[in-house]
């Protein structure tokens, strides 16, 4: 999967993907990172990305021609690929999308700036807005990184086993039950017993109960949304 981000900002992003499963998974050939500055497709004299907004108001909007211009380039080699707006007023990242992203051979990435992107941006150049939660970030590029991270992981080959992706939360959707590890007590606080008792059975119930608990007491809205799942048949 080929995936190009365009940022006024890519040193933002850039470390982020110079560690951990991102870095593998490039190194492996898994997928293929590229950073754009939008400043670079400017025609004008003084690079100007951004001017203020027709009608009035606050704040400046970033003009539409650099954006245009930039995805334009970039689709004249390769896939011409899904572009993606990074936006608050974007649909909610959740798993689903996730996956359904991972599956495209190719992204373009907009990390838009809060004060806004010329709607046209959105209109006739982004598939899809999407934001990752309901707070105020000073542009995508956090988001992007998240996103970037959601989706790297879901490539085939880039964790570790291929189970990893499916056990966790909300593949299925439920809190992860807790995880233990050396020493079996540390500080007095012991590893419930059950995990040292070999018994796999008993182990499976009881993560089992952890989880469903778990998901109760802090994110009930998944068990109200895999019950909504069910009875609809999905
Ligand atoms: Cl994608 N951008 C900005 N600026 N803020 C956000 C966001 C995106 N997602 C949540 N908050």
């Amino acid at each position: 999967m080929r995936i190009d981000i365009l940022t006024l900002f890519p040193e933002l992003i850039a470390g982020a993907f110079q560690a951990s499963i991102i870095r593998r998974a490039q190194d492996a050939g898994r997928v293929q990172l590229r950073l754009h500055n939008p400043r670079d497709y400017t025609t004008d004299r003084h690079r100007s990305v951004d001017a203020p907004p027709y009608g009035g108001g606050p704040g400046m909007v970033m003009r539409p021609e650099p954006w245009f211009r930039a995805v334009e380039r970039l689709r004249l080699r390769g896939l011409p690929g899904r572009v993606v707006l990074l936006t608050p007023q974007g649909e909610r990242l959740d798993q689903p999308r996730v996956r359904r992203l991972a599956a495209e051979d190719r992204l373009i990435l907009l990390c838009g700036r809060y004060e806004g992107v010329d709607e046209r941006v959105r209109e006739h150049l982004a598939d899809d807005e999407i934001s990752i939660g309901d707070y105020v970030l000073s542009g995508g590029e956090p988001a992007a990184v998240v996103l970037v991270d959601a989706v790297v992981r879901l490539q085939p080959g880039v964790l570790g086993s291929d189970q990893s992706a499916l056990d966790e939360s909300f593949s299925q959707p439920l809190l992860e039950y807790p995880h233990y590890t050396r020493p079996p007590e540390y500080r007095g606080w012991r590893v419930p017993p059950i995990l040292l008792s070999g018994d796999h059975g008993a182990i499976e119930r009881w993560r089992r109960e952890q989880q469903l608990e778990r998901t109760r007491r802090r994110r009930p809205d998944l068990l109200a949304q895999s019950a909504q799942r069910s009875t609809q048949g999905a």
